[in-house]
């Protein structure tokens, strides 16, 4: 009897091993993998692993190589804490009731488990630093030890410190608090449009390039914080999750100088389409009042060579903070812990770099919501490879949980795409979701769809989601620019109508469904 039950359990752990789905639950805890989780603001995909030869990312590439490119990952909401609080939830804004920059997802989900919660509830050891979660909305929760940002300069120049100073009180982490909080919460809110605006060029300048070292700014001291954090994580005897947030290529596009010197602004290619979408409502896109916060941005359209000094300074933003990730990689290889560990790198949400004469984010255009996500995966099959598959930010705590052999909390609204791992030309979601509020005609909300041929867009009233305000759709096969919304062409009727009954269906009719799981998995 007693080896009957030992057999039996033995083919239990075969067929569960056979299914290729997960790691086995009963296996040790220090045999699961480690995670590295690297959060990045503002990145959109414009990257040398996106097939983007002019940008300088070797250390982000060198993830790619071992590891995945997502081509189509969209971010829920795109602006900085929605779309954090919906990844680090496995929940969408609508559930987190996160839609601006000052509501904590704890007033709306005060039980919630969070990614990084549910890996400490299972054995991990998490620790986070820099931006994760947005500005002074941490999570105690979430972390094993508390949640942890080195200060630094803003700024390196004195001048530019100065100008800066103005409106804030001293602001030298980065993280600048407005003087009066109650003031910022009314301006949020009563804007949803955007952040918090803190005054017409009242910050400091828009870029800033000074011949200094690494760890003059936030990133650099934060990468330096992960190098010395991976040492004590590596002697631990339960497996780490260490989140590392690095905040540019945000605003302003502050990076020292050797960085800058990679790129020959006469060689920088500007937006193609300096115009506004054809036939869309006026609030679609924004023209991008964060910027303008910023000194010396004027207020109308960016004229041509300051709009080459800004991509300038954001493509070196890009290339000190992927140095600062070749930091946490090294130090990886260096602590043999490369081998047993999951690196994900996310950027929270795209960006616009003067297309439809617009900058920032804000949106629900491809350009904002197109978002980058790689993942490396020790003993993954298809290295190096790249999927079309659309996913969502939703996905990537199942995912990460998956990976790792842990149950799946039942409050997630999205799917594991670890089959997509395996087999990257699966059949999957058909479609992906983002949203993003607005304060014209009484409050709107637009819910938008991203399928395999289109981008549809339907402006509701947030009171009542029936009352439709205006429709979008875009055909991302003839128009990947989307320059031209053709939702009230005749002709495209039909298609308008079957796609508002696909959007009607929302997230949970896009899902790859159980039976596509079962019979193309590998
Ligand atoms: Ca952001």
């Amino acid at each position: 009897m007693k080896i009957n039950n030992q057999i039996i359990a033995l083919l239990a752990t075969m067929v569960f091993l056979a299914s290729g789905l997960t790691i086995n639950s009963a296996e040790p805890i220090k045999q699961r993998p480690n995670v590295l989780f690297i959060a990045v603001d503002d990145l959109r995909p414009e990257l040398g692993c996106y097939g983007k030869d002019y940008i300088k990312s070797p250390n982000i590439d060198r993830i790619a190589k071992s590891g995945m490119v997502f081509n189509r990952a969209y971010c829920q909401q795109a602006v900085c804490s929605p779309t954090r609080s919906s990844l680090m939830t496995g929940t969408r804004p609508d559930t987190t009731k996160v839609w601006d920059l000052v509501t904590h997802f704890r007033d709306a989900l005060p039980n919630v488990v969070t990614l990084g919660q549910h890996f400490k509830q299972n054995g991990y050891f998490v620790q986070g630093m820099g931006k994760i979660y947005h500005g002074s909305l941490d999570d105690t929760a979430t972390w094993s030890v508390p949640w942890q940002t080195p200060k630094a300069m803003k700024y390196a120049l004195l001048e530019n410190q100065k100008l800066d100073a103005r409106q804030f009180e001293g602001e030298p982490d980065g993280y600048a608090k407005p003087k009066s909080k109650k003031k910022s919460k009314k301006s949020a809110t009563s804007t949803p449009d955007g952040p918090p605006s803190t005054g017409f060029n009242s910050r400091g300048p828009a870029f800033e390039a000074a011949d200094v070292p690494d760890n003059t700014f936030q990133d650099g001291k934060v990468a330096d914080l992960a190098v010395s954090t991976l040492q004590e994580m590596s002697n631990k005897k339960e497996p780490f999750f260490l989140a590392v947030g690095l905040i540019k290529p945000h605003l302003p596009f502050v990076a020292p100088k050797k960085y800058w010197n990679l790129y020959d602004p006469a060689k920088i290619q500007l937006a193609p389409n300096k115009f506004r979408p054809k036939d869309a409502p006026d609030y679609s896109i924004l023209s991008g009042g964060e910027l303008r916060n910023y000194h010396g941005i004027p207020a109308e359209s960016i004229p041509d060579d300051l709009a080459r000094q800004l991509k300038h300074g954001y493509y070196a933003s890009i290339s000190y903070m992927d140095a600062q990730v070749g930091k946490l990689l090294d130090e990886l290889q260096r602590l043999g812990q490369d081998k047993n560990t999951i690196v994900i790198l996310w950027g929270d949400h795209g960006w616009k770099l003067g297309e439809h004469d617009a900058w920032c984010k804000h949106s629900t255009v491809e350009n904002d919501v197109n978002s980058t996500l790689l993942i490396s995966v020790p003993g993954m099959k298809a290295l190096g490879k790249h999927t079309d598959a659309l996913v969502e930010f939703v996905d990537i705590y199942p995912t990460l949980s998956e990976l790792a052999g842990l149950p799946l909390p039942g409050h997630l609204e999205g799917t594991s795409f670890k089959p997509l791992l395996e087999d990257p030309k699966r059949p999957w979601k058909t479609a992906a979701f983002s949203q993003y509020p607005r304060s014209q005609n009484g409050g709107l909300m637009g819910y938008s769809m991203r399928t395999e041929r289109y981008r549809f867009t339907v402006w509701v009233d947030r009171k009542d989601n029936s009352k439709v305000d205006a429709v979008e759709l875009y055909d991302q096969q003839t128009d990947p620019q989307e320059n031209q919304n053709i939702a009230k062409d005749p002709a495209n009727a039909e298609l308008v109508k079957k796609l508002m009954a696909q959007w009607k269906q929302g997230w949970q009719g896009a899902k790859p469904s159980a039976v596509t799981l079962l019979t193309t998995g590998k």
